[in-house]
């Protein structure tokens, strides 16, 4: 048997998640192209110093079945043209995998969705425990003026699909109108044919 020595990490509410062989990742406004739907806006803020949108930071559990993979996600405030600032989104490629957030810091929302065009939102602010079931994608999105700051929980085996929602995004968009987060449709949004 394959006996992982038991291992602790600490939050830290501005800097993420905190201990030995945590793995960090940032995604820039650069690697969000096609993301947001404002273009114009999203080419003058790449160009104009590319501030960070997120970063993860990844406990060092392994990506095997059986673990939990679990970290922290600092979702930084802004907005693209009146999008706020959000994650990719994504998919779990092994599709009957659920995931567990919970919301330390922050105001936000998660946008779900499954491959057929079915969509919810669920508020998330500290305390706030999202239970993302199985076959729902999944994207966060900060509706505020601070960093978004959720810890969340997944099986190791669950696996990333991307490519979906960068073809055919969501079908709802979370914008501000009057200074209020506001949903609106997407436009460029395509559902998949459930056959
Ligand atoms: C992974 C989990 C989170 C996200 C993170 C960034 O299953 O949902 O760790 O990876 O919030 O979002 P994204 O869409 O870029 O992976
Ligand atoms: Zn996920």
């Amino acid at each position: 048997m394959d006996l992982l020595e038991p291992f602790s990490t600490r939050v830290d509410l501005r800097e993420g998640l905190l201990g030995n062989g945590v793995h960090r990742l940032s995604r820039r406004i650069s690697d969000m192209r096609g993301m947001f739907q404002d273009e114009q806006a999203w080419a003058e803020i790449a160009a104009q110093g590319d501030p960070l949108v997120y970063e993860v930071f990844v406990a060092p559990a392994p990506e095997s079945e059986g673990h939990l993979c679990h970290g922290v996600t600092v979702l930084h405030p802004g907005r693209v043209g009146d999008e706020y600032f959000m994650t990719k989104g994504h998919y779990h490629q092994k599709s009957g995998t659920a995931e567990v957030y919970y919301g330390l810091r922050g105001n936000g929302l998660m946008m779900l969705q499954t491959r057929w065009g079915i969509w919810r939102t669920v508020d998330i602010a500290p305390g706030t425990v999202v239970y993302v079931p199985p076959h729902w994608g999944h994207r966060s999105i900060n509706t505020a003026d601070e960093p978004l700051v959720l810890l969340f929980a997944y099986p190791g085996d669950a696996g990333h699909d991307y490519g979906t929602i960068e073809s055919s995004g969501f079908a709802r968009l979370i914008v501000a109108r009057n200074g209020r987060p506001t949903l609106v449709e997407n436009p460029s949004y395509t559902a998949e044919d459930p056959g």
